[in-house]
């Protein structure tokens, strides 16, 4: 008689065939290291990811061979580097199928594009007694900046509550849409439960209340096809990192027309199309939003990435991953002891578990030792932890270059931690 394990292994074989992950895991030199003499078992990718060869190689490419500022010189290296950091800004606006490329605006990251919409259309839109409604489940970056300009306009932040499942109270997120609410800021993918929200039916909820809408797609972005058009939002915000670029570079995609009537984020060179000390007359988007020296390398690096992406293709990634989450909830879910946080029919690839007993701290010591790399603590995510009624949790999250045999070894992981200090 066959045993789960060895039906798991023959859909691991099929798997390995359709998807080419052991091809894929060589193109990302770190993951080929030795972590305290142990192979590396990389599962804690929605901290960040690590980056393809085709990434390192076109920020080294760019910093040997085309240094320099952008829009600003004549000469040739400036020529180049304009181009390359213009058209990474095409590859991201065909990536989230945006209308027009002036609606893809370069920041530092996710935290960045929220608190740039918090102070710019925040600030002018949302007035005393106004309303902005986040989810229970949102990152702290997608809370703070909400609390801080409600606490300077006289406005409340609502909160949309979840269930035991880690899933929106659809019917309690509509009520609380109310003729108040100035913003709906919701996660499309949440970093601690993984679970993926009906987003398109947030915004359409939210929209017949003529709510506009910002998305907080930095764990989504990576993992599942996003088509701002389609999902109709106002904003998306993601983060490089995350999606197997580098660090430093974020973007924000707005449709245009709210964009064109925002106020500026931050004042200084590019952002401006003239400048007299009576008056400042500020530049067209994007530029508007891209004060300074932006990361030049980063945003070519970040072309690089989405068009590693693409060469995978965002359904492969997302039905590998499934399987992988799928297997990763199987084996470690079956082990005594183990309580997942987060069961969501819509999930992404994040496996968040508590051992009863044991603190994830020293949970994540010992897979440290084994050479396993997940996140411990309360991700950012204080008010999820409060609502699950845990201090901490440990968390594995998946990539498209994870395999079953390193949830096979964070399996094994856990049972040490069991053994050592259970
Ligand atoms: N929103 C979500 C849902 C996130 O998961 C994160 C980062 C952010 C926003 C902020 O992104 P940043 O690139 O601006 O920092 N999440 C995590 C995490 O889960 N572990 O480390 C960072």
């Amino acid at each position: 008689m066959s045993t789960a394990r060895d039906v798991l292994n023959g859909v691991d074989r099929e798997r390995s065939i359709r998807f080419p992950v052991e091809k894929i895991r060589q193109d990302f030199p770190l993951l080929a290291n030795a972590v305290h003499g142990k192979p590396l078992a990389y599962l804690d990718n929605a901290a960040t990811s690590q980056k393809p060869l085709a990434v390192i190689e076109a920020e080294e490419l760019f910093y040997r061979r085309d240094c320099s500022n952008i829009h600003r010189g004549v000469h040739e290296l400036s020529e180049r580097a304009t181009r390359w950091y213009e058209d990474a800004r095409t590859k991201v606006q065909q990536f989230l199928n945006a209308r027009e490329s002036r609606e893809i605006i370069f920041v530092r990251g996710t935290t960045e594009a929220i608190n740039l919409v918090a102070s710019t259309f925040g600030r002018k839109q949302v007035g005393a007694g106004d309303e902005v409604l986040i989810t229970a489940m949102e990152h702290h970056s997608n809370i703070v900046p909400w609390q801080i300009l409600c606490e300077e306009k006289g406005a409340r932040l609502r909160v949309a509550p979840i269930n035991d499942r880690g899933e929106i109270v659809f019917e309690e997120y509509e009520r609380l849409l109310s003729p108040r609410t100035r913003l709906a800021a919701l996660v499309h993918v949440s970093n601690v439960l993984g679970t993926i929200n009906p987003v398109r039916e947030m915004v359409e909820a939210a929209h017949r209340r003529n709510v506009p809408v910002l998305l907080d797609g930095a764990q989504a972005a990576p993992h599942l096809k996003v088509d701002v058009q389609a999902l109709d939002c106002e904003f998306y915000a993601f983060s490089g990192h995350k999606l197997y670029g580098p660090t430093g570079v974020g973007v924000l995609y707005g449709k245009a027309g709210l964009l064109d009537a925002m106020p500026p984020y931050q004042g200084g060179g590019d952002m401006i199309r003239s400048v007299t000390f009576e008056k400042t007359i500020y530049n067209t988007l994007p530029y508007k939003f891209e004060a300074g020296t932006p990361n030049i390398a980063g945003a070519i690096g970040l072309g690089a990435a989405v068009d590693y992406v693409n060469g995978i293709g965002l359904d492969n990634i997302a039905a590998y991953e499934g399987e992988l989450l799928a297997y990763g909830t199987r084996v470690v879910g079956g082990i005594s002891g183990v309580r997942i946080i987060g069961t969501a029919r819509e999930k992404a690839g994040v496996i968040s578990f508590v051992i009863e007993g044991i603190h994830p701290h020293d949970v994540g010591t010992v897979l440290d030792q084994e050479g396993i790399a997940v996140r411990t603590g309360h991700h950012c995510a204080q008010p999820l932890m409060e609502r699950f009624k845990i201090p901490a949790a440990t968390r594995a999250s998946l990539a498209f270059y994870n395999t079953t045999r390193e949830i096979d070894v964070l399996a094994a992981g856990i049972r040490k931690a069991k053994e050592l200090l259970g």
